[in-house]
């Protein structure tokens, strides 16, 4: 049985995490702050985790946290691109500096390794397609500077220190329990939920733009290898974790119109600031030096969560 601490542990992704370790018979202790976690989320794993609510600003709260865990799971983030344009200052301090205060504490604890929720966002609106790791990042938002400093971090503090790291890009992960109420929410989880209330969904621009949409199950397995992938292979290094295959919002709209049965149209606003055109990743370094395989479809995936948001009367 190994150790972990979920930053976030009360986001969608952290709470995923979560169940599949307590699944797993393995000890799990998690902080959230609240800022954007649901206590609902961990609700029913409770009575199976050490729950602290902590800031990551608070340096001592990351120290005790990281206090004989073997892996750190680094979730905990303000994750959204126009939240970040409206405040950049905030999107840095809750992405950045919680970071370098997660990885002191981390360091000095002497975790075996920490694994960090990294961003697509990153490669920003570079033309080419697939992106892979190789390419030069050009971030657009404060979001994606934020999550790409961190992934410097992460590389930063192996090679000073020798802690441990491995960073994931993630590509518009999403699924159950993704919070769909502020404005700020991630573009599947607000459309599941306002199709299946009847009310019509806004599409930012034409509808054109398209996303390497990937389940959360698929990133929570890419978490679990890579804190027991070789050294070697995994460690100082950035994946793509993703689908591997892109779909436009419309196309997204047409197969939720079946899924949710709502019949109406959608609204076509201005594009948003910040936003990019094309997202779609290459998965191969993952394949190769993790094992990853996304397990679970794109279609399969929305399926499920439109089922979870249906069944859960989350919406
Ligand atoms: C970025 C990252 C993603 C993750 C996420 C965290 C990219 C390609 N992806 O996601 O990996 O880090 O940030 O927040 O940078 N939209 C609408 N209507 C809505 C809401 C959104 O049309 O009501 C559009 C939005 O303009 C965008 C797309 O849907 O074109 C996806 O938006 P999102 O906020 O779900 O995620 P995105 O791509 O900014």
């Amino acid at each position: 049985m190994s150790s972990y601490l979920i930053t976030g542990i009360a986001g969608f992704i952290g709470s995923a995490l979560a169940r599949e370790l307590v699944q797993r018979g393995e000890q799990v202790r998690g902080i959230d702050n609240f800022a954007t976690g649901k206590r609902e989320n961990i609700a029913e794993i409770l009575s199976h985790i050490e729950f602290r609510e902590k800031d990551m600003l608070d340096l001592e709260a990351m120290k005790q946290a990281c206090a004989g865990v073997d892996y750190v799971l680094h979730q905990a983030a303000i994750p959204s691109v126009p939240k970040s344009v409206l405040d950049p200052i905030g999107s840095n301090r809750a992405n950045v500096d919680g970071t370098v205060n997660l990885l002191v504490a981390a360091r000095d604890a002497k975790v075996k390794r920490v694994i960090y929720a990294a961003s697509s966002s990153a490669y920003g609106d570079t033309p080419t397609l697939r992106k892979h790791e190789r390419m030069m990042p050009d971030p657009i938002s404060p979001y994606a500077v934020a999550k790409l400093a961190g992934e410097h971090y992460m590389i930063s503090f192996y090679r000073c220190y020798g802690l441990e790291t491995v960073a994931l890009r993630y590509f518009n992960v999403f699924g159950p329990r993704q919070d769909p109420s502020s404005p700020y929410s991630g573009v599947l989880a607000k459309f599941i939920t306002l199709m299946l209330k009847g009310q019509q969904p806004t599409i930012f621009g034409d509808g054109e733009q398209s996303r390497d949409f990937t389940y959360v199950d698929n990133a929570v397995e890419a978490n679990l290898l890579a804190c027991k992938a070789p050294t070697a292979l995994a460690v100082g290094k950035v994946f793509n974790i993703a689908t591997g295959r892109r779909v436009t919002l419309n196309e997204t709209f047409k197969l939720l119109q079946q899924l949710t049965s709502y019949a109406g149209a959608p609204i076509y606003g201005p594009a948003r600031a910040g936003d990019i055109k094309h997202s779609l990743a290459d998965i191969s370094l993952a394949e190769k030096h993790l094992g990853y395989k996304p397990k679970v479809s794109f279609e399969e995936g929305l399926r499920r969560t439109v089922e979870w948001y249906r069944s859960s009367g989350n919406f």
